[in-house]
């Protein structure tokens, strides 16, 4: 009965490497290839349901048309053959009756199960209606305007404004990209506190009364200036931005003006280079994240979160792996109401199993084989069998430092960092109309861009999204 209810709860959301179960999430994108939700990504569980089991208007509209007849519950391989033509039985239909047919939502990028999100008119412009800038498609002085002001800080003069727009097209397109160069080095963008530190604050959660070094608080455990520092460092130069998961180095910062540089040791952090893996193993996200937990949940659902961009919480990112959850810490998550997560947690923690929090203070923020049997051995009866390895993205992994590999070569990395930078830039996520160039943009950045934020960023800022008024 519980894998029966697991099953169901998941349903919608299992992809199909890790599963002998026939995935709903590849019948949504094999039906509607071009689906924003299935550009490199899977569509979330929220498509079909409020909270697993429970279906919201849409899947509840495709209930009646999944194998009708058929005896309850489908087997797998009936649920999937019944999936597209279910789909294709509600697309004319408006679930949410927000006045967009289910199909049209999908392949727009909105949510048929969602009044709120409906896709915008296109815009409505006419040519010459706004004297100052080109309000219908990229304009060059609206877009210079912004690179000042996003990337330096300020906003341009008005005799830079006007020397502007005496030069040529192509002239201004240069400028813009030497100006984004100029700025980016700039204390506004890279330095202490700056934009970069601010798109990293989610990812780091600092807490300044346990932080340790410059601007310690009253009880310095560990200090996550390091940690601004590996981020800061993978996003400028060049550098390859999938190292603030994978670094095996640290990077020391120096003030006025701020550098970042490689160091092979800093003497603040505690893993060895062969544990390390970029952020996710710095002192502070043991210390904070790992704490006094044996099996730390919390630490992988925030690498997942903060650089995949996937929140177990939301129902995002929900892989399940068979057999799982084990519940070798007798936590009670084979429960039905927690298994549907746990099933993609649990296996996804296994790899921080010896990476320790602040459990025995000569090994704090520290890799430490056999810590489960040093520290928590007598926490529960099969506590001690948490393996090293896991599962990430529905692939089996050895050690943290393969879950980092497979986690920063992930389409989900990719469109999570860009997206970082899209919100910043453009000032919300992208939206339905946005996707095309949106999706251009990850993809290169993966491709041509070699992970070079700086390379993507000369491309973000030539978008209709980012240069149209
Ligand atoms: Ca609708
Ligand atoms: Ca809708």
């Amino acid at each position: 009965m519980i894998r029966r209810i697991i099953l169901g709860a998941t349903a919608v959301c299992l992809p199909g490497v890790a599963l002998a179960k026939p995935p709903a999430a590849s019948g949504v994108c094999a039906t509607y290839p071009s689906a924003p939700a299935c550009m490199g990504q899977q569509p979330a569980c929220t498509l079909c349901h409020s909270a697993p089991p429970q279906r919201n208007v849409f899947g509840a509209s495709l209930e009646p048309h999944l194998a009708p007849g058929a005896p309850r519950p489908l087997s797998d391989g009936d649920f999937a053959m019944a999936l597209p033509a279910a789909l294709r039985a509600v697309e004319w239909e408006d679930a949410d009756g927000d006045g967009v047919p289910n199909m049209e939502e999908l392949l727009r990028g909105t949510w048929p199960a969602d009044a709120a999100s409906a896709p915008k008119a296109p815009r409505d412009c006419v040519a010459g209606q706004n004297p100052a800038y080109d309000v219908c498609r990229y304009d060059l002085r609206f877009a210079y305007r912004r690179v000042l002001l996003d990337f330096c800080g300020r906003s341009p003069t008005y005799a830079e404004l006007q020397a502007f727009t005496t030069r040529s097209e192509d002239s201004q397109r240069e400028l813009l990209d030497a100006e984004l160069d100029r700025c980016t080095e700039s204390e506004f963008w890279r330095g202490k506190n700056g934009q970069l530190w601010k798109l990293a604050h989610p990812k780091i959660r600092p807490v300044g009364s346990i932080k340790s070094g410059e601007d310690a608080g009253p009880i310095p455990l560990a200090d996550y200036y390091d940690d601004y520092a590996l981020y800061a460092y993978a996003q400028l130069d060049d550098h390859d931005a999938r190292e603030v998961m994978t670094a095996r180095f640290h990077v020391r910062r120096q003030t006025d003006p701020t550098r970042y540089t490689a160091t092979p040791t800093l003497p603040s952090q505690f893993v060895e280079e062969a544990h390390r893996a970029g952020n996710l193993t710095s002192r502070w996200s043991l210390v904070s994240f790992v704490m006094f937990t044996a099996l730390p949940r919390n630490a992988a659902s925030q690498s997942y979160r903060a650089y995949l961009g996937l929140d177990i919480a939301m129902q995002q990112g929900l892989y399940s792996v068979p057999g799982e959850p084990r519940d070798y810490d007798a936590k009670g998550v084979q429960a039905p109401a927690c298994a549907a997560c746990h099933a993609t947690l649990d296996p996804l923690s296994y790899p921080f199993r010896n990476y320790n929090g602040i459990s025995g203070l000569s090994s704090t923020a520290r890799y430490v084989p056999g810590r489960i049997e040093r520290y928590f051995a007598a926490e529960a009866p099969t506590i001690t069998q948490i393996p090293e390895s896991g599962f990430l993205l529905g692939q089996p992994v050895r050690d943290l430092q393969e879950w980092a590999q497979v986690g920063a070569n992930s389409d989900a990395f990719a469109i999570s960092a860009v997206t970082d930078y899209w919100k910043l830039l453009v000032g919300h996520a992208p939206t339905a109309e946005e996707q095309p160039e949106f999706v251009a943009l990850w993809q290169r950045f993966k491709g041509v861009h070699a992970y070079s934020v700086q390379r993507m960023l000369h491309e973000l800022i030539r978008t209709e999204a980012y240069g149209a008024p």
